[in-house]
């Protein structure tokens, strides 16, 4: 049996074993703890069924693969060109082609599509964003679990949160909402709002860790002020929540271990990094960081306290808004820009003028369809790597199970176009993987981060530790009065009886690859529509004709539509927060029936 990782973009990265003689037959490993003898439906089921792309092609026509390297070497040679890199696998070897493009005078981008603004918040605050480890989560009595669908998205820690007392904060009841001892059912974009709320409640009550405090957030009382800023009644309204939820809320957290399990989806708006600066406030008031079985989860720095080879500095577009059309080129790998990034029909355009467009990846989608050459990729069985996760602190060496005459690595990629352009070549691949490798912590059979801390925090904050946390002093939104309303309403083109846009992750796809959503939106029956109805949803971006699915586990101001459903992004606005990060949350839409 020979070990590898499962490379997708997810929480758990699962320890994957494969046997070469049969490698459709992919079983859970045991080099990472929480995956527990079980591998999701996405790598015994999905991976296989879907159909790879086996042949290079050159302006609509087969190739061999050196043909179509020929054909990106001189699309890039001499012209400005663009590396857009997607997350379709996270092993680290996906990050050689930086290589290439500092070489070969590309550009990069910076910035993401995931999880940017939320962890832009967290390094404000913490200085870094490290892992909370599920051994903490473990040991918690009270589980907030805080815009994760984590049934959906995380399901291998869901032995670690056993028999705790779980709340649940989100706009959709979800399953686990379904299951849990308190569910608030939060307007979206409102947690901010909620977090400022519950830390003046409790320092209101003289509630505060105030020991904790004196020594690690001196600040803490002009964070108090800060909070007295907001005022109480207004927000109650705003975020439609009663006293007596923020009470039952705040008699579950105190005096309590708790650990707040928060996902990308309070992070995916203009505010989204004071949304989690304000939840990391939450929590200091609280004095959770740094305590056994209390803390904050968020998607961590897998790369924290890591050397990257790979780091390379070059001109870098932002990720969420990547301007194509300064480029005459772009490589597009491991990724569906098309339909992933927000504004899908600015960003088809500009696909469209590209003199070429090269799509690198396993399967068609929305972007290989734009391209004019294609390189097909090896998958993560036909090649070595290395997987990090933002969900744990296990390393896993991903060994290449087989050979394929399928397609090309990414590290062969870049050294063959090197070649062709006459460039110095790279290191070598062992050279690469060994240097991540060797920067591992060896814990009993494991591998882990140089940088795991079990208790993150308990000797403060910062990069080297020692710092203070940092109170979030500075919050602009301009909801706050009717004429601010007004403004931002205008800003973000909305009426008042336009419905909040919700893009969750489905269970059957991981983002755009595998089996994609039906064209449906979800809609509370109070909205008149029923099942079965077509209807346009319209944004100020653009509009897609979609089939209603009433539920009432959804509000009545919200319309989801899973981002899994093709064109979903048509909708959604080109922006971006702190940390380059695409604002997917902020647009309201309207829903017209179709006559
Ligand atoms: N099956 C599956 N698993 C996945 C993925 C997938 O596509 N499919 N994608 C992976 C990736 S790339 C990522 S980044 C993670 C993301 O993992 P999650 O963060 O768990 O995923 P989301 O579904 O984006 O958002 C979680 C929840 O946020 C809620 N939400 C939306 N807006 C708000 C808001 O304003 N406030 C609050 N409180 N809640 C809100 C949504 O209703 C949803 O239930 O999942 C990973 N795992
Ligand atoms: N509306 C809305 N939009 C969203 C989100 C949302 O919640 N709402 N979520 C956002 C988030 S969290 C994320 S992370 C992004 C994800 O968006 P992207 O990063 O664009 O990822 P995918 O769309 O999943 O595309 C992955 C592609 O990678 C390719 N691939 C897989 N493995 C390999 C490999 O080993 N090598 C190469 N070269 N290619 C490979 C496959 O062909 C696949 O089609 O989407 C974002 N878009
Ligand atoms: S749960 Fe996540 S990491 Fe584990 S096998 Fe499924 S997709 Fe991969
Ligand atoms: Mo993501």
């Amino acid at each position: 049996m020979i070990q590898t990782a499962c490379p997708l973009d997810c929480f758990d990265a699962c320890s994957v074993v494969c046997d070469s003689s049969n490698p459709k037959k992919l079983v859970a490993g045991n080099l990472v703890p929480s995956t527990n003898g079980a591998l999701c439906a996405h790598l015994y089921k999905h991976i296989h069924e879907q159909e790879r792309i086996t042949k290079p092609m050159v302006n609509g026509k087969e190739v061999s693969l050196s043909e179509a390297l020929d054909a990106v070497a001189s699309a890039i040679k001499d012209k400005p060109w663009l590396l857009w890199r997607g997350s379709g696998n996270l092993g680290v070897m996906q990050e050689v082609t930086n290589l290439l493009a500092k070489e070969a005078n590309g550009a990069i981008t910076h910035g993401s599509l995931c999880d940017g603004a939320g962890e832009a918040g967290i390094i404000a605050s913490r200085g870094v964003n490290r892992l909370l480890p599920l051994e903490q989560i473990k040991k918690s009595e009270v589980v907030v679990v805080w815009g994760r669908n984590i049934t959906v998205t995380n399901s291998h820690i869901m032995p670690y949160i056993k028999d705790k007392t779980i709340i649940v904060i989100d706009p959709v009841k979800t399953k686990i909402a379904k299951m849990a001892d308190l569910y608030l059912q939060v307007k979206p974009r409102c947690d901010f709002y909620l977090a400022i709320l519950l830390s003046r409640f409790i320092m209101m009550e003289d509630a505060e860790n105030r020991e904790w405090l004196e020594e690690n957030a001196p600040e803490f009382d002009d964070f108090y002020d800060f909070t007295r800023g907001f005022r109480i009644k207004s927000i109650l309204e705003y975020i439609g929540l009663s006293l007596n939820d923020i009470g039952d809320l705040l008699l579950a957290l105190q005096n309590r271990r708790v650990v707040f399990l928060v996902g990308a989806g309070v992070q995916r708006h203009e505010i989204g990094d004071s949304t989690l600066r304000a939840i990391d406030a939450l929590a200091a008031t609280l004095g959770l960081f740094g305590k056994e079985g209390c803390g904050v989860s968020y998607l961590a720095s897998s790369k924290l306290g890591f050397n990257n080879p790979f780091d390379v500095k070059l001109k870098s577009e932002p990720k969420a808004t990547t301007p194509f059309s300064k480029y005459s080129s772009a490589i597009i790998q491991g990724g569906n820009p098309a339909e992933s990034m927000p504004c899908s029909n600015r960003v088809i355009k500009e696909l469209k003028e590209l003199d070429n467009l090269i799509y690198f990846g396993l399967y068609k989608n929305e972007s290989s369809k734009l391209a004019n050459i294609i390189i097909p990729a090896k998958n993560f069985l036909e090649k070595d790597d290395v997987r990090l996760s933002y969900g744990h602190e296990y390393m896993q060496k991903m060994n290449k199970v087989y050979s394929s005459d399928i397609g090309i690595s990414e590290y062969d990629f870049t050294q063959e176009i090197l070649k062709i352009l006459n460039k110095e070549p790279i290191k070598s691949e062992d050279y690469y993987i060994d240097f991540w490798l060797k920067q591992a912590v060896k814990k009993d059979d494991y591998l882990i981060s140089p940088v795991f801390q079990e208790l993150p925090y308990s000797n403060g904050f910062g990069e080297e530790g020692g710092d203070e946390f940092e109170f979030i002093d500075d919050f602009y939104d301009d909801y706050e009065d009717i004429k601010a309303l007004t403004r931002f309403r205008k800003r973000l083109k909305i009426n008042k009886e336009e419905l909040w846009l919700l893009t969750p992750k489905s269970s059957k796809s991981l983002n755009t690859q595998f089996k994609r959503g039906s064209k449906i939106v979800k809609l509370h029956p109070y909205l008149g529509f029923k099942d079965g109805d077509r209807v346009l949803v319209k944004s100020i971006w653009g509009e897609l004709e979609l089939t209603v699915n009433v539920s009432r586990d959804l509000r009545d101001d919200c319309a989801v539509i899973p981002c899994d459903v093709p064109g979903v992004n048509i909708l959604t606005p080109p922006c971006s927060s702190e940390g380059s990060m695409a604002c997917y949350g902020d647009v309201k839409v309207r829903v017209e029936k179709v006559l």
